[in-house]
């Protein structure tokens, strides 16, 4: 089953939007099979944000992120990585529809409240880098007829 990495940015726990970013993934049928609070250092940053290395955000993106503490968590189900992609909108908060997390919680594409992985690939690189093996659980949902068909 696909999994996918998101974070709660530090700028939505600060807000307080923790709560309704997970609500959200969780009522759209996703299955949380990690969570945790941390607080991403300059090395973590850098290696998660490796690929906008040199861009002029960069340096402003690694401040952001390790400005305060996130919530990292991963989520499985069918299309895990493009249904939080679609729940979390466009990346620039004046993009994103309304009805999504960035569409309805943002204003500025550096304050953009959520990270979600965007393929599979990197899915698994990115879960890598925020979780041990043994903080992920498979776990049997006992909901899961009444959301996957299979
Ligand atoms: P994504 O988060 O939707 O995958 P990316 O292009 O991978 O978007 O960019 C990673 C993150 O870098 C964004 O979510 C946003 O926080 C930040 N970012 C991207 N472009 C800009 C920019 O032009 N100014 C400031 N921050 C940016
Ligand atoms: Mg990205």
């Amino acid at each position: 089953m696909e999994k996918t990495l998101v974070i709660v940015k530090p700028d939505g726990v600060q807000r307080g939007l923790t709560g309704d970013v997970l609500r959200r993934l969780e009522a759209k049928g996703l299955k949380m099979v990690g969570m945790k609070m941390i607080w991403i250092d300059k090395e973590l940053a850098s290696r998660h944000y490796a690929i906008h290395t040199g861009k002029a955000f960069f340096a402003g993106l690694i401040d952001y992120i390790t400005s305060s503490p996130v919530v990292v968590a991963v989520f499985e189900g069918r299309a895990a990585v493009q249904m939080v992609r679609n729940l979390a909108g466009a990346t620039d908060p004046l993009a994103a529809a309304p009805g999504t997390i960035r569409g309805d919680f943002g204003l500025e594409i550096g304050r953009n409240i959520i990270h979600g992985s965007d393929s599979p690939e990197n899915a698994a690189t990115e879960i890598a880098l925020f979780f041990r093996d043994e903080e992920l659980y498979e776990w049997p949902r006992d909901t899961e007829r009444w959301i996957s068909e299979g």
